[in-house]
């Protein structure tokens, strides 16, 4: 399929969504959102693929939402046709690992699809905002609930009451991101992790990451009993015999993911 505001790269068995409106710093408006969802739905139906990247430029990962696009909407037609629901919640309803790679501006709805990735890997020029507050709203994807299981509650109501930006080495600090590397060698990191990831069992990838996110939503217990239960679970796959048995054999796994 052919897209006008994202650019969909593939090498071996890792994809890159690039988002693509430089000139409005990458502002999320509902047609590069909808490209961005049916990119995933095809990337997660392609048994090929076993890792995804997602990205903007070296400005900017995404501003926000497309102000332009939001300043004349209504209650109900937000209500009755979510414009936000379908298409950025493809992001967190994505089954596969998807790593967010952040330079420049991650604002509003921009810091909110990047946390709704499995990890972010960031440059040392990105900066980390929720700045809703200033436009007279506040985040509506999710940034006041995971910035705050991110970062904790004292630096989440900072950042969203003052409406301030954070740098890189801030959000290394506060656990928003998982590495920051010199903006030159972003792309090769992130890429570095992604293809490691897509060599790994797929089912295993899926359900570690199932496993993570539900434990967000459990008792420390449950979660404890549910890992135990998909841990087992996995000794039906032909990936854990090879696994195992190339470590015994001193060879590389040849993964089939099934
Ligand atoms: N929406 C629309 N256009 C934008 C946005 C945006 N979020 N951000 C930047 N742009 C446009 C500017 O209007 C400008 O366009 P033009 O050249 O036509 O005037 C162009 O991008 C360049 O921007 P600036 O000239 O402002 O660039 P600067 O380098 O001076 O400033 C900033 C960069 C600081 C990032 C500044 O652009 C800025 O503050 N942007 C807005 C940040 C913001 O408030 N983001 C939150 C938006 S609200 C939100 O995300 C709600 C999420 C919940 C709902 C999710 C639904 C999708």
């Amino acid at each position: 399929m052919a897209y006008e505001l994202i650019e969909l790269d593939t090498d071996g068995r890792v994809a890159t969504i690039r988002l693509n409106r430089p000139k409005a710093l990458n502002a999320l408006n509902s047609e590069m959102m909808g490209e961005v969802a049916q990119a995933l739905a095809d990337l997660e139906a392609d048994d090929g693929i076993g890792c995804v990247i997602l990205t903007g430029n070296e400005k900017a990962f995404a501003a926000g939402a497309d102000i332009k696009e939001m300043v004349d909407g209504d209650y109900l037609s937000n209500y009755k046709h979510d414009p936000f629901e379908a298409n950025h919640c493809a992001i967190e309803r994505f089954r596969k690992p998807i790593i967010a790679a952040v330079s420049g501006y991650a604002l509003g709805g921009g810091c909110e699809i990047a946390m709704m990735c499995d990890f972010i890997i960031a440059s040392d020029t990105a900066k980390f905002g929720q700045p809703e507050i200033n436009l007279g709203v506040i985040p509506g994807i999710g940034g006041t609930q995971r910035l705050a299981r991110a970062v904790g509650k004292a630096k989440a109501m900072d950042l969203c009451l003052t409406g301030r930006m954070m740098d890189a080495s801030e959000a290394e600090h506060s656990g928003l991101v998982a590495r920051v590397v010199p903006v030159d060698d972003l792309m090769d990191t992130v890429n570095d992790a992604a293809k490691k990831i897509a060599g790994h069992s797929q089912p295993a990838n899926m359900i570690l990451k199932e496993v993570i996110e539900a434990g967000y939503e459990m008792s420390l217990r449950e979660g404890i009993r549910f890992e135990r239960r998909m841990f087992q679970s996995l000794f039906t796959t032909e990936d854990q015999k090879e696994g195992m048995n190339a470590f015994i054999e001193k060879r590389k796994p040849h993964f089939k993911n099934r």
